[in-house]
């Protein structure tokens, strides 16, 4: 068989760069050179495309994914990339986006890809874009009868007209404590707990620098279980892990900025639950119209071991020591299988989607 050639894509104008940048070498030490060429494609701070020279084996270093294309780079990138559309052939044939946040994991990036005629790696448009709106996300888990905690959803406008109607709505359906978050969830910024009215509001302005839509959310005091799906027509589910945090649950700063948590693998619960999760999580991944993969995050009540799911991830966190891929060593897929099956599902989508174009013509 002949050798495909992936376009892998990282770095990006966000305050993910660094992390991406990880997740890059991490794929590039991983994947199957004997299958697989890499073209490096990296987005430098400034927004810069840089295309560097094909791998064949895995990089070095770090360092070398930070190509410095000069100062024609992003143009000498645009004109190999956007080739399809005028019946060229592509040096690449499928690209693989490691990029989060705004442009990058809301659909935009996946629309550009779309655009190009370019098969890809992950969820397509309508998926990336649901990820990452929390608001939009849970009318659709609503829609497929996923099990959700009580929520209120309300943008800047309507908190600026009826704050007094919005806070007892929320004081009467969810109380305190409860949490505030951007309904956009690019990064985990901008999110906090409230404890009373006074911290509610102020919890709420703070949301409103970072979106303007927010969502506020009762509190569970839940066990946090998560699933991987992967596929595209049919997803398959991984087995659950769970997230303890070493201290303080509810405490945000413990869990998200010291990272004081450990990832159990598998999870330790019983097997109906375990399956329970897992269909949740095909379900959601369906709900979302999902391609490749996804992330699915449940909160199990410690009182009455009832499910919630709090949200689908579309871009997990995706080094070889990340729960995504661990989730699936741990179901029996390694991570450079995995790195293959996706890429498969990529080019799977693409085809059929074609198919479908010429049918229509
Ligand atoms: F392309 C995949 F496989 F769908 C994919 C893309 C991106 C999986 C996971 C990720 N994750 C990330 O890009 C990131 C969380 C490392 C962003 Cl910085």
């Amino acid at each position: 068989a002949t050798k495909l050639t992936v376009g892998l894509i990282y770095g990006g104008k966000s305050g993910e760069h660094e992390v991406s940048l990880q997740t890059g070498f991490s794929v590039l030490n991983a994947i199957d050179y004997n299958k697989y060429n890499v073209v490096p494609i990296y987005i430098d701070p400034q927004g810069r495309w840089n295309m560097g020279e094909v791998y064949h084996g895995a990089p070095s270093q770090l360092s070398d994914l930070q190509i410095d294309g000069g100062a024609e780079a992003t143009s000498q990138a645009m004109s190999i990339l956007w080739k399809k559309l005028s019946g060229q052939t592509s040096e690449i044939d499928v690209l693989f986006p490691l990029l989060h946040g705004t442009y990058g994991e809301d659909g935009t990036i996946q629309g550009l890809f779309e655009m190009m005629d370019m098969p890809y790696v992950g969820a397509g448009v309508i998926a990336s874009a649901t990820g990452m709106d929390k608001a939009i996300m849970k009318k659709l888990f609503a829609q497929a009868h996923l099990p959700q905690c009580k929520y209120e959803t309300f943008i800047a406008k309507e908190w600026e007209t009826q704050q007094y109607d919005i806070l007892t709505t929320i004081e009467t359906n969810l109380g305190y404590p409860c949490f505030v978050k951007p309904a956009n969830l690019g990064s985990s910024v901008g999110i906090s707990k409230a404890k009373d009215r006074n911290e509610l509001e102020k919890a709420v302005d703070y949301a409103l620098r970072y979106d303007l839509k927010v969502i506020v959310e009762e509190a569970v005091d839940g066990r946090e279980i998560e699933v991987g799906v992967l596929g595209n027509e049919l997803p398959q589910a991984s087995v659950p892990g769970e997230v303890v945090s070493t201290s303080d649950y509810y405490d945000y700063d413990a869990k998200y900025i010291d990272g004081t948590s450990k990832m159990v693998i598998p999870a330790e619960i019983d097997s109906e639950l375990a399956e329970n999760l897992r269909e949740f999580a095909i379900r959601a991944f369906r709900a979302i119209d999902g391609n490749g993969l996804c992330r699915a995050d449940f909160f199990v009540r410690r009182s009455d071991g009832e499910i919630f799911i709090n949200e689908v991830n579309t871009m997990p966190g995706f080094t070889a020591f990340s729960m995504y891929p661990l989730l699936w060593r741990e179901t029996g897929t390694a991570y450079p299988d995995l790195l293959d099956q996706l890429i498969t599902l990529g080019i799977d989508r693409y085809n059929q989607r074609h198919e479908l174009k010429y049918g229509r013509e």
